[in-house]
């Protein structure tokens, strides 16, 4: 049996998937599950990396109590944040999460050197007040002294591989997010990179998914008492989790459904148009130099932070069951940048509301209600808005990843599209992440053969319009 471990962390939780075939499904096993989330450190919200860390070699050392000893290992994470290397290889500074207020006003930075029009143009990326292009920037003015001292600039998964393998490389997919990709070249923008004053040395070799780094360090090998190749997955855990959408057909409309909803399709050429910008779609780098031109949708980190606020201890079907039956009727742009990061997303909820005249949420189910709505409506503007840019009309909507769990936005959904919803597998990103191991291995042909292989591997719900 060949065994393959993913390690797939998300803003909230992380886990150690292993995955093998048997009579041609992909069978799950998951290993390890833990934690995560930002918190305050030195004034800023910041990842703990380091006890990411250690979790992956708590997770490897359970596969080798099991006797499941995998072939390879990869790592997808959250896209956007970074870590910045001295000349030692250690680590500058703290790991800034994307919603530390450090990126306030320095969009406008930017746009000094590079009007916010041309940089669309150039990049193809949505503007989110936190790509890496604005942290670094925030990085530059806030405490020059660090990136005068940085050597190399990692995103989050190719430190963790670094620190697993010892090769220092970037991602192609998770790359894409730092919008200083060109998409024509899928290599870094140098003259972009020159202008905005960042030191062209900070940025590595771009690798792309399937990329086999070599084995463990012998460190690591010794301390997990196994060892296997390092092979680098879509990185980005949207670009790992698209590749899962259980789909014969290439031109689909998911959303990758979790903290964020992602909602979108893929495209073979990035779509750079005025109009494209207007509506702020992305042309994130996927498997196979697909383009995932899509649009981020602020999804389950609403419920998950209400849910916080009012009833830590409801379970999510309770929650969604609950909100099934209130009639509240208010909606919310789910769209909006103060649900980023409010003190109090209950409060934020409702100001909204009040302030559009709408009935005032009270409670988790109202409050639920009120986001779940939001979301299905802003799905069904969403869908409009990719046909009209692509020209294609979707008869369906993939959802995928662990929001595919919450039946009823999955019955919103349908109904405010008016199109059917397959919903399903949950554990997406770990999925497409096996599957690009997989396919490294020779084990799955290529990316169509693991779509069929995911398809016909787990529990797909359906739903109609
Ligand atoms: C989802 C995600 C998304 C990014 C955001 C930072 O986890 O990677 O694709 O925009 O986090």
């Amino acid at each position: 049996m060949k065994y393959y471990l993913a390690v797939d962390i998300g803003a909230s939780s992380g886990r150690l998937i292993l995955g093998h075939r048997e009579e041609g499904k992909m069978i799950l096993e998951e290993v390890h599950r833990f934690g995560n989330g930002m918190e305050m450190q030195n004034g800023h919200l910041t990842w703990d990396v380091d006890q990411l860390f250690a979790e992956i070699i708590t997770g490897m050392k359970k596969c080798a109590e099991l006797g499941k000893f995998p072939e390879s290992i990869g790592v997808d994470t959250w896209a956007v944040d970074f870590v910045l290397l001295d000349a030692q290889d250690q680590r500058i500074g703290d790991a800034v999460g994307y919603r530390d207020h450090r990126t306030q006003g320095m969009d406008q930075k930017v746009y000094e050197v590079i009007g916010e029009e041309k940089l669309y143009l150039r990049t193809g990326i949505q503007k989110q007040p936190f790509n890496t292009i604005y942290q670094l920037m925030a990085v530059k003015e806030q405490t020059p002294e660090q990136m005068e001292q940085a050597e190399t600039l990692l995103m989050i998964p190719d430190y963790l591989h670094f620190l697993l393998s010892g090769q220092k490389v970037t991602e192609y997919t998770n790359a894409s997010t730092t919008q200083l990709l060109d998409p024509q070249t899928k290599d870094w923008d140098w003259d972009l990179i020159d202008r905005l004053g960042y030191k062209r040395e900070l940025f590595r070799k771009i690798c792309l998914p399937g990329t086999n780094l070599g084995s463990l360090t012998p460190g690591i090998a010794a301390e997990v008492g196994f060892n296997c190749a390092v092979v680098v997955p879509a990185t980005h855990d949207t670009g790992a989790a698209v590749m899962a959408v259980p789909a014969a057909d290439d031109q689909v409309l998911y959303i990758s459904s979790g903290t964020w909803s992602l909602m979108g399709t893929e495209v073979k050429e990035a779509i750079c148009t005025a109009e494209s910008q207007r509506y702020n779609f992305t042309n994130e780098g996927g498997y196979d130099y697909r383009f995932r031109y899509l649009k981020n949708i602020m999804g389950m980190w609403m419920i998950n932070s209400a849910r916080k606020e009012l009833a830590p201890d409801m379970s999510f079907s309770d929650i969604c069951e609950g909100a099934a039956k209130q009639s509240i009727s208010s909606i919310v742009d789910a769209n909006s940048d103060c649900f980023l990061a409010p003190e109090s997303m209950t409060k934020e909820v409702q100001n909204a509301c009040a302030e559009s005249g709408q009935q005032v949420p009270k409670g988790i189910w109202e409050t639920a209600a009120v986001i779940y709505n939001s979301l299905a409506e802003c799905y069904a503007q969403t869908a409009h808005e990719v046909e009209k840019m692509t020209g294609v009309s979707y008869d369906c909507i993939y959802i995928i990843g662990g929001g595919a769990n919450a039946d009823y936005l999955n019955r919103l959904t349908a109904k405010a599209c008016q199109k059917k919803v397959c919903a399903g597998p949950i554990e997406a990103t770990a999925i497409g992440n096996i599957s690009a191991q997989m396919i490294a291995a020779g084990e799955l042909e290529n990316l169509k053969t693991a779509r069929e292989c995911i398809y016909h591997s787990f529990d797909i719900a359906e739903y109609e319009a």
